[in-house]
């Protein structure tokens, strides 16, 4: 080893080309050590990245990146891969306003080929570019990198029964770290575990000398010298040859002699697909995050020498926790109560109810669109499925949550967490879409509390709707701090609620906006401006009565919502139109989320800057009643 740090001369992966293979696990150690340093600062995904540090150095060293396409499933490892492609003088920036992306992001850089957030999309991505490069007659290589977690996924299994039946040259590299965030289930994790134990393996010479059929002699002697120093195997009768790919591994990922000769050969082989079956350690080479028990998959910021995150100090519940200890309680009372989770029991709290009813409770891997459809089954039976997933991955779901939910009218409860704006993980997993992809559902009951309590009401509300699916959706984070009920009342379903009254602006919010309606009637009450506002709870169905009622008593009528336009707003507008209700010179406004895909930043700035904050809603407010005078006085805070 030399003093100077190799990292600082790697501007681009060119530097790293040009370096010798010995001082590569030099160049590892030292991107390790300034992975740490960064998400320390920045908060992040850290475990994951660890743990493809040595397969990040070693991918960039043998392939010509970014000709050479490299697709980093999920993206969420990628941090390490953005230190050595020109971003590390950015890389504090992670996640923070202005900064890089927590994932790939195809307008950050050229060595992004594919922009991720969503998992097992990495396959199916990386075939296309196969194909492109073929039709077009260019050699470059594919290389999609996909972990154990993600394989779980269908669409993996899409992609590589339509590759193994192609002849194009794809590679896919398994990160087998057998981790997804919490320990990964189903046959397929079993399997990998088989794979790495015993079976029968052959020599790392047997695939050298299959490939060398193909293959100039001198690869053949490459792979020879290699055996030398590995234990890298050649897995006859895998599950994956039968899919019509050479299968290669299990290799050690964290060891460059083992590594290099693999990807060389495999970058100078003729055949295709062919998928590496590499194992790593999640939180490699950092001792907290290999002893804690999601491998610090994702943190907040850090102390580098102890580990120790630094946790804001909580003023209530989160939202995610209020949502599992009702639903404990439910089930108390309800044995027909089931949980199903998509492989993110913590995310969603279902690690809670798992602990106090395990035969009741599903993790059904990275599989969105089994998971409804599974619970769908469940309900068929006349058991009560609450699903509890992240309203960005449901997006995934939807065939399944309209063809084999609604269409079926079967009762399945859809527990939507992370709905809005989600800060720093940016527009891949805000929460945005849901209110308008469900409530356009014939059928449905779509719900939204506007704090803590109400969620508590939501789901004994969707414990007791058995004739229809329904749907509940809350943010991340804590909520306001209202005192909790004992026990979850069901609501009347379509009734909203009027929190105060007024004669001239009515203010109908649904969700957790609420608070800054509140805020905003304030200000305008204290201006002369006599304010109405309302809490719509349903968006479908809706309580037409209320709207009906502020629409004939008030001069103005704003809509708040934490969704995108043809959610809410629009259902109100179009009954408001429907019904007449607009003929009379009713001024409507409809507050949503921006119609543009967000950038990450702290929650409250996107909220404010998409005029959803008390100060937006105000200003809305004063445009309709074409009072600009009055924007110009002092606003509560
Ligand atoms: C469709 C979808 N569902 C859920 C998630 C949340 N998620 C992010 S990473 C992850 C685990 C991935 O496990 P694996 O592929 O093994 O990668 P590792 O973190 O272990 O390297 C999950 C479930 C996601 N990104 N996409």
């Amino acid at each position: 080893m030399t003093n100077t740090p190799l990292l600082d001369t790697i501007k681009t992966p060119d530097f790293l080309r040009a370096l010798s293979d010995e001082q590569l696990p030099q160049v590892a150690d030292e991107l390790r050590a300034e992975t740490v340093s960064a998400v320390s600062v920045t908060g992040g995904h850290l475990g994951a990245g660890l743990g493809v540090v040595e397969l990040t150095v070693a991918l960039h060293h043998v392939f010509n990146t970014p000709d050479d396409r490299v697709l980093w499933d999920v993206g969420h490892q990628a941090y390490p891969h953005k230190i050595l492609t020109g971003r590390r003088d950015r890389i504090r920036s992670l996640r923070q306003a202005d900064g890089l992306s927590g994932f790939t992001k195809r307008g950050e850089s050229a060595y992004d080929p594919f922009g991720a957030g969503h998992s097992s999309t990495s396959i199916s991505a990386g075939l296309g570019m196969a194909v492109a490069r073929d039709l077009d007659g260019r050699k470059n290589n594919v290389i999609a990198v996909i972990g154990d977690g993600a394989m779980s996924a269908g669409m993996a299994y899409e992609a590589m029964n339509n590759a193994g039946s192609m002849d194009s040259r794809l590679i896919v590299i398994l990160n087998d770290n057998d981790m997804s965030i919490a320990p990964p289930v189903g046959a397929m994790s079993a399997y990998l575990a088989r794979l790495i134990s015993g079976g029968t393996y052959r020599s790392f010479r047997s695939f050298a000398k299959q490939l060398s059929k193909k293959l100039p002699k001198f690869f053949q002697e490459k792979a020879q010298r290699a055996e030398e120093y590995t234990r890298a195997f050649w897995t006859g009768g895998t599950m994956f040859e039968e899919l019509g790919f050479y299968y290669v591994g299990p290799i050690d990922g964290h060891n460059f002699d083992h590594l290099l000769p693999v990807l060389r050969n495999v970058r100078d082989s003729t055949e295709g697909p062919i998928l590496i079956h590499v194992v790593t350690k999640k939180g490699k080479g950092y001792a907290p995050a290999e002893n804690s028990d999601d491998k610090n998959h994702a943190v907040a910021r850090f102390d580098v020498i102890t580990g120790a995150q630094s946790k804001p100090i909580a003023n209530a519940p989160s939202y995610t926790k209020v949502f599992a200890n009702a639903l404990v309680k439910e089930a108390e009372k309800d044995s027909k109560i089931v949980a199903v989770t998509a492989a993110m029991p913590s995310g969603t709290g279902l690690d809670v109810f798992e602990k106090a009813y395990p035969n009741r409770s599903f993790d059904v891997g990275i599989a969105e669109q089994h998971a409804v459809t599974f619970a769908a089954g469940l309900a068929t039976e006349g058991y009560k499925p609450f699903v509890a997933i992240y309203s960005t991955f449901l997006q995934r779901a939807y065939d399944q949550i309209v063809h084999d939910v609604a269409v079926q009218k079967l009762p399945v409860r859809f527990a939507i967490d992370r709905a809005g704006f989600v800060g720093a993980d940016g527009p891949t997993h805000a929460g945005s879409f849901d209110i308008t992809y469900l409530a356009t559902l014939p059928g449905f009951v779509v719900m939204a509390p506007a704090d803590e309590a109400e969620l508590v009401h939501m789901v004994a509300t969707a414990r007791s709707i058995d004739d229809c699916p329904c749907a509940f959706r809350y943010p991340r984070g804590e909520g306001v701090g209202v005192e909790l009920p004992e026990v979850g009342v069901p609501l009347e379903i379509g009734k909203g609620r009027i929190i105060c009254e007024g004669k001239s602006v009515a203010i109908l919010s649904l969700g957790t906006r609420l608070q800054e309606c509140i805020k905003t009637a304030e200000d305008l009450n204290a201006h002369g401006l006599s304010t109405t506002v309302a809490d719509a709870r349903f968006a479908k169905p809706l309580d037409e009565e209320l709207v009906r009622q502020l629409a004939l008593d008030h001069e103005v009528l704003v809509t708040v919502e934490e969704g995108s336009v043809g959610g809410f707003g629009s259902h109100v507008l179009n009954f408001l139109a429907n019904e007449g209700l607009l003929d009379a010179g009713l001024k409507v406004r409809s507050l949503t989320l921006p119609d543009e895909f967000t950038d990450h930043n702290k929650p409250d700035v996107m909220y404010e800057q998409a005029g959803l904050a008390a100060a937006g809603i105000f200003d809305t407010v004063l445009s309709a009643l074409a009072r600009v005078e009055l924007d110009k006085a002092p606003k509560l805070a």
